[in-house]
């Protein structure tokens, strides 16, 4: 399955030099697209080179807005003031404050989480342990799920940290997240125009499933936790590929 996805891939890529967008998405889709819908993988409890890559390119490109190579409050406080700023919400409006307290809670907790020697940062190998301890939990919550229990959750802080993501991309407010939309933001964070917009019409299946919250909680969390190179959820970060 990798190594057939990494050669869809790169002939993914030079059929579009040679014949344009989109006959190359219609022939993603042709070659098997439809039926790669949201597939789990398979799971072992260590992380594989392509999960920590794409971990990895969450935590440089997402988490880490200070760019020094760890997290700390400092990248949250900037993510509070990115969102505030593009929503134009001002200081000690209620949705101002919500949003301190959204970022305050979501630090504190996955501090919490994945600040293994307590010196208030997280480094990247604080993180990858973070998301293996994850990793062991959810198939221990996969495990219990097979004989009657619930249908496995994702941490408390994941969970509104995609909710602020979702409402970041949603600029229009609509509970949709259109291409332009996602085009936008994603340039923000230097996410070329092309890759943003390859990946949308990827992951939203040619533009036949609208990205609305649940689906986009879905979609990360698919990118969070499969190690399927086929998994549509891989594309939600606007990444192609996970090769280099
Ligand atoms: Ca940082
Ligand atoms: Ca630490
Ligand atoms: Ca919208």
């Amino acid at each position: 399955m990798c190594f057939e996805w990494i050669y869809t891939t790169e002939k993914y890529k030079n059929r579009k030099k040679e014949d344009g967008l989109v006959s190359a998405v219609s022939g993603f889709f042709r070659r098997g697209g439809r039926k790669m819908g949201l597939v789990l993988g398979l799971f072992k409890p260590e992380l594989s080179d392509f999960q920590k890559r794409k971990l990895l390119y969450e935590f440089h490109t997402f988490f880490d807005l200070s760019k020094d190579g760890e997290l700390e409050w400092k990248d949250f406080d900037l993510a509070r003031q990115k969102i505030c700023e593009l929503s134009g919400w001002k200081a000690g409006t209620p949705r101002h404050v919500q949003t301190n307290e959204l970022f305050k809670e979501i630090w504190r907790r996955l501090q919490d989480d994945g600040d293994e020697n307590f010196d208030g940062k997280i480094s990247e190998d604080e993180w990858i342990k973070m998301w293996e301890s994850f990793n062991r939990q959810y198939i221990e919550q996969l495990q219990k799920k097979e004989s009657g229990g619930p249908e496995p959750t994702v941490p408390a802080w994941l969970d509104k940290y995609m909710e602020y993501k979702f409402n970041l991309l949603d600029r229009t407010g609509n509970g949709y997240v259109d291409v332009d939309e996602f085009e936008y933001v994603m340039s923000d964070f230097g996410v070329s125009s092309r890759e943003a917009r390859n990946a949308f019409t990827i992951f939203s299946q040619n533009n036949e499933r609208k990205l609305d919250l649940e689906y986009f909680k879905q979609l990360c969390t698919e990118y969070y936790r499969s190690d399927d190179p086929g998994a549509l959820g891989n594309f939600i970060n606007g990444k192609l590929d996970f090769l280099e």
